[in-house]
């Protein structure tokens, strides 16, 4: 018996056969301005910076800088866990739309796992290659969700989300390869199922809840506008981590919906364990493929 909440049946029946879901307005126009602001700020600063800044828990850096980087035309292209350095971020982390749909999907109890800013700007080259989340975050049970927040309209040209319809009813695919771990299917895997990606535009303030399991990339930006995403993860409460936090929080864990069961529930795969980034984002560990 599905939960009350925003979406209706169908927008529960697409997401569970396809692996996302597009939601307009996910969260307010003033949670929108906040979140904007604070990375304009956040832009700024990166103009005196030429490596990559700041501190995490991880002990790696929180503001990673594309190789065009420059003070002229700055390329902050991440920010590791926004959410412990801005209120806005830490309360749109709390308190969306999505995650209202998050809890209706897999709650109630829902926690929150981590979160980031990819960034985009213009003609920047930065990519993200195919690659299914599980495989860098196992855990019990794969009811996790990703909420991709868009902060600026996402079109065709700007380096949108490209999504891999029913591909989380798909295998595990390995990210090792040669014995690296890359963080990236394997060529012939991203081949085989390129063709039949559905990339994920829209206006600011919409976002795309998707599956742990779903492939997905995200083509370089060949626009003149930006593309800047809040990824904010989410996990029900009974599935339980089984490797690090690669994005570590004072938040993580934190109940956002629902309440604590303190119980585990356990599904059945196989996978090789990932490793754990050293680098300041996934970037340096998919620049190995
Ligand atoms: O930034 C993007 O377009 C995709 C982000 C992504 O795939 C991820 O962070 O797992």
């Amino acid at each position: 018996m599905p939960l009350a909440g925003p979406l209706t049946d169908r927008e529960i029946e697409f997401y569970w056969a396809n692996g996302y879901l597009f939601v307009e307005n996910a969260v307010t126009g003033e949670q929108l301005a906040a979140l904007v602001a604070d990375f304009e700020d956040w832009t700024e600063e990166s103009r005196q910076h030429a490596e990559p800044y700041g501190d995490t828990l991880a002990g790696r850096a929180r503001f990673d800088l594309a190789p065009e980087h420059s003070p002229e035309s700055p390329r902050l292209r991440r920010v590791a866990s926004p959410v412990e350095v801005s209120d806005a971020y830490l309360e749109v982390m709390r308190n969306n739309r999505a995650l209202d749909a998050v809890a209706q999907l897999i709650g109630p109890n829902v926690e929150f796992n981590n979160s980031k800013i990819n960034a985009k700007q213009p003609g920047a080259s930065t990519e993200v290659k195919y690659h299914q989340d599980f495989m860098f975050q196992p855990h019990t049970n794969e009811d996790l969700i990703a909420c991709l927040f868009f902060l600026d309209d996402v079109t065709l040209e700007n380096g949108p989300l490209n999504v891999c319809p029913g591909t989380h009813r798909a295998e595990l695919w390995d990210h090792w390869h040669d014995g690296v771990y890359t963080g990236t299917v394997s060529p012939e895997v991203e081949a085989a199922h390129v063709g039949d990606a559905v990339p994920i535009h829209g206006p600011a303030g919409s976002a795309c809840l998707m599956h742990t399991r779903l492939l997905h990339g995200s083509a370089p930006n060949n626009s003149g506008h930006p593309r800047t995403l809040f990824i904010s993860e989410y996990r029900a409460e009974d599935s339980k981590p089984l490797q690090v936090n690669h994005l570590p929080s004072a938040y993580q864990g934190e109940v956002v919906r629902g309440e604590r069961t303190n119980r585990v529930r356990c599904s059945s795969y196989e996978m090789d364990y990932p490793e754990v980034p050293t680098g300041a984002s996934f970037f340096s560990q998919q620049a190995k493929a």
